[in-house]
């Protein structure tokens, strides 16, 4: 039987098309392969400003992907909760601008996926290495849940997992490729999902990394 983590069945690498996760939330598949390029050198901008570091979470331990942000509002995590500020807690300076490539592929997908006039003003990057995994969880920190989420995977594939609205419901898993896009919102836009713990499957371009970067309304 075809299996969905089959990596050389209709899922795999540099194939195209949507794969629907939900009714509001899609897989589409290579959408950023065109934008590769200018979304790196978009990272290493950012990365340059506001260097990839593991944050803390409230309930102590330390986060195995590595993160930063870009956009008006970035993500923080520490031990006193997740939020999101204005300024990078590490420099103190404003989070380095998004990219205009992130903002143009988001409003491209979102409109895609039906959400048009989609207005990010956040962007998390996540850097994962072999073993980095995220448990599941909602995002649940932004203020307008009207607003759908765009997430961009590059680099090593991931097994993404995607739930219910509740922690414990049975939670599908579906990989992700290198230039694949995800976007959720709707109904859909606070069930669980996470990443299991990745396997070293290099890249010919990243190398033993995935970088992911998911585009928001925060604010
Ligand atoms: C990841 N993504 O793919 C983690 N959250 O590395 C997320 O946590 C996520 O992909 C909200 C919407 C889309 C996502
Ligand atoms: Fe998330």
């Amino acid at each position: 039987m075809a299996s969905n983590l089959d990596l050389f069945g209709d899922d795999a690498p540099g194939h195209s098309g949507r794969v629907e996760l939900g009714p509001q939330s899609v897989v589409l598949r290579g959408y950023a392969l065109p934008q590769v390029n200018a979304l790196l050198s978009g990272v290493d901008a950012v990365t340059e400003v506001a260097p990839f570091r593991h944050m803390e979470t409230p309930g102590g331990y330390t986060m195995s992907v590595a993160l930063t942000n870009c956009g008006r509002l970035g993500w923080t995590s520490d031990a006193r909760g997740y939020r999101y500020t204005r300024e990078d807690p590490m420099t103190g300076q404003p989070w380095p601008d998004m990219p205009a490539a992130f903002v143009q592929l988001a409003q491209a997908a979102a409109a895609e996926a039906g959400f048009p006039d989609f207005a990010p003003d956040a962007c998390l990057v996540n850097r994962y290495e072999p073993r980095s995994r995220l448990s599941l969880h909602q995002d649940r920190n932004e203020r307008d849940y009207g607003a759908p989420i765009v997430s961009v995977s590059l680099g090593m594939p991931a097994v993404f997992l995607f739930g219910g609205d509740a922690r414990g419901d049975k939670a599908s898993r579906t990989p992700l490729f290198h230039g694949d896009v995800v976007v959720w919102g709707g109904v859909d836009r606070l069930r669980y999902h996470g990443v299991l713990p990745m396997k070293d499957l290099p890249h010919p371009r990243l190398g033993s990394r995935r970088i992911n970067f998911t585009i928001r309304k925060a604010g």
